[in-house]
């Protein structure tokens, strides 16, 4: 396998609809209590192995998995089933492009069964090789929107706020999905972006494409190491040397020793 692989989960809820509907019509509040505890507990363990995860739909995540092998995978799946009154699937995949990885994650997954279906549990589905610890290659970006505070959340109503990050987050996904990349809502005024392929000219494109919608500017800090913890630590530290630079950058790139094209 050549060097630079993304590693996809997918995580799906078994049975979920059927199993809803069970608890009644009062269920809403417990469904949401169970659907944050279990994002946390699933974030929990990935984490831990260095992997991330997004919410997504919450009863179907997507998480980047680079330097976690199946045995994992099946053990954490093992703690969520002991732990939660639900069972989880997971299908595996990894490809040069996220898009590539999550659906190919997606159709192993799919090919054993739908989600619905009463005897489809605890699936743990592989689609063909994945890279290995030293083998992937892992690049988010962290985009972040400028003086969100003082120009969004304390001069117009919450729910306001709130709607202009939903288009914000539109045009995102439209623009970087027509360039194989997935963006995720991380909360406040920030959207985490699985980028693998990346060139710095197609961020500003993106970026440029909300200012001129919207009427709002963006920075994006980008990193690329071995796995998503890495690859977030270094976005991270990228958004500061853009702040740091005082307006002269608005895109800046981190990438960890060793990890090349
Ligand atoms: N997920 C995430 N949220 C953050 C982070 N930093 C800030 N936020 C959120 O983003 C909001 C805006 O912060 P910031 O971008 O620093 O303010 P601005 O300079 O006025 O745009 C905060 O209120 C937080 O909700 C971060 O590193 N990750
Ligand atoms: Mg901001």
């Amino acid at each position: 396998m050549t060097k630079s692989h993304i590693q996809i989960t997918l995580i799906q809820i078994d049975n979920y609809g059927p199993w809803t509907r069970r608890l009644g019509p009062d269920r809403e509040p417990d469904l949401q209590i169970l659907q944050s505890k279990l994002y946390a507990e699933i974030q929990r363990l990935f984490s831990l192995k260095r992997g991330f995860v997004f919410y997504g739909r919450f009863d179907n995540m997507l998480a980047v998995t680079n330097g976690i092998d199946v045995n994992v995978h099946r053990k954490i799946q093992e703690r969520i089933c002991e732990r939660f009154p639900i069972t989880i699937s997971l299908g595996i995949g990894a490809g040069v492009y996220p898009t590539e990885a999550q659906e190919k994650a997606s159709r192993v997954l799919q090919d054993q069964g739908g989600s619905q279906l009463e005897e489809r549990r605890k699936v743990l589905a592989v689609d063909g090789q994945l890279p290995s610890t030293l083998d992937g290659l892992v690049q988010i970006a962290h985009i972040d929107v400028n003086d969100s505070t003082s120009k969004i959340t304390d001069t117009i109503p919450a729910y306001n706020a709130f709607t202009t990050m939903l288009k914000v987050h539109d045009i995102l996904a439209k623009e970087f999905l027509s360039r194989n990349a997935l963006v995720f809502f991380a909360g406040g005024d920030n959207f985490l972006v699985v980028s693998n392929g990346l060139k710095e000219a197609e961020y500003d494109q993106v970026l440029k494409c909300v200012s001129g919608q919207l009427h709002l500017s963006l920075k994006a800090g980008i990193g690329r190491g071995r796995s998503a913890v890495e690859a977030l630590s270094l976005a991270s530290r990228a958004l500061d040397k853009i702040r740091s630079s005082k307006g002269n950058e608005s895109i800046h790139i981190l990438s960890a020793p060793l990890v090349d094209n």
